[in-house]
């Protein structure tokens, strides 16, 4: 794959709502559109996913610039590449960082995609025309507010809703929740907020019928989150834990949990998702698709995963207005009936709409490779 030019560009765009979980609240977001040229017509985009601040994972805006500048797009220069594969193998000298790498890799794939005159989920072997989604509501001043997301979620027909709780905003309001919406497919999300400690009182939520619980212990464990597992009916699903094929591996040894959460940039790239897909493929894990409220850009990214077979349950790709007043892509991600139409153009199967992405960039730089 010939590579020659690659265009970084830094964009600030604010979310409609402030998103509050139990690690902060997040309304800009600050990220890299990744622009990859190959000199013969063709460009392929990838999106950065870091937040601001290390709170969800180490990395932040200002690592994944220093990363790319200073690391990767060096070894791009200094590398030839025949297929998407190989740019995680010429990335593996550089620890972690992978949210990094998955933003470069990710418009490696799109260009890769484009020049075979394939949609990005034909190149990565899915198969599904159309996706299920659900929907992240972040917890909400009150119970009257948060009781009214989940009705407008439902009348778009998200086919999940996941509910953010931390301690002093869980059981009380799952059981509020639950009282209204008695058949609703209901999940939580604690990212990390809990310890073992807390064993009693997460195992009440046994009682909700909730599909499953998400990272409600450290992030970096895997070994309690066994034990925890072991108390529980509730299914635990892994988000923050996992950076790996090799993390999913041993969780799944030790029965840390019965769901794997996928996050294109938490596990460095789309060839390692697909790698962790194909072994939760094979060992009967149920995987679902995260999302970092992406842009466009990454959000095609993530629908594009998401077709690949062993994503059972919906994911948190909810739709473009969700988030956004306006989105960087056209058409925008339009959710109806709970599904999401897989584009069928080459690559990433959506336009850039230039003019819009150029109002939310704040500087941008071509780096000859
Ligand atoms: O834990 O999945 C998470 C948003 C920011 C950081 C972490 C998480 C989330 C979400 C929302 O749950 C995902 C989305 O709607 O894109
Ligand atoms: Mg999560």
């Amino acid at each position: 794959m010939p590579l020659k030019k690659i265009v970084l560009r830094k964009l600030n765009m604010r979310l409609k709502n402030p998103f509050i979980t139990s690690f902060g609240t997040t309304q800009d977001k600050e990220f890299f559109v990744i622009e990859v040229y190959d000199g013969e017509g063709n460009c392929g985009y990838g999106e950065s996913v870091a937040f601001s601040e290390p709170w969800y994972t180490e990395e932040t805006v200002k690592t994944t610039q220093h990363m790319l500048e200073d690391f990767l797009i060096p070894i791009l220069k200094r590398s030839r590449l025949t297929h998407p594969n190989d740019v995680s193998k010429v990335f593996q000298p550089i620890r972690r960082n992978n949210m990094a790498k998955a933003a470069i890799e990710g418009a490696i794939w799109d260009l890769y995609a484009k020049r075979e005159n394939v949609s990005l989920s034909i190149a990565l072997g899915g198969d599904k025309k159309k996706i299920e989604v659900g929907i992240s509501i972040g917890i909400q001043p009150t119970i009257k507010d948060l009781i009214e997301k989940i009705e407008d979620a439902l009348q778009i027909g998200y086919k999940r809703i996941k509910l953010k709780i931390k301690p002093g905003a869980d059981i009380e309001v799952l059981r509020e929740v639950r009282s209204h919406f008695p058949d609703t497919a209901i999940m939580a999300d604690a990212n990390s907020a809990y310890s073992l400690e807390d064993i009693n009182h997460l195992k009440k939520l046994d009682e909700l019928n909730l599909m499953m619980i998400e990272q409600p212990l450290a992030h970096d464990d895997i070994v309690e989150h066994a034990k925890l597992q072991k108390e529980m009916d509730t299914p635990i699903c892994l988000d923050e834990s996992i950076h790996s094929l090799e993390d999913v591996r041993k969780a799944f040894e030790l029965g840390s949990c019965k769901i794997i959460n996928i996050k294109i940039g938490r596990v460095g790239g789309l060839t390692e998702a697909k790698r962790i897909h194909d072994f939760c493929q094979e060992h009967q894990m149920e995987v679902w698709c995260g999302g970092m409220l992406e842009a466009g850009i990454g959000r095609a990214h993530n629908i594009a995963l998401t077709t690949l077979p062993q994503f059972v349950l919906p994911g948190d790709t909810a739709g473009s207005q969700n988030y956004w007043e306006k989105d960087i892509i056209t058409p925008e991600v339009v959710v109806e009936q709970g599904m999401i139409e897989v584009p069928i153009k080459p690559g990433i199967g959506f336009e850039i709409n230039k003019k819009i992405m150029d109002e939310f960039t704040e500087w941008k730089k071509e780096i000859a490779i």
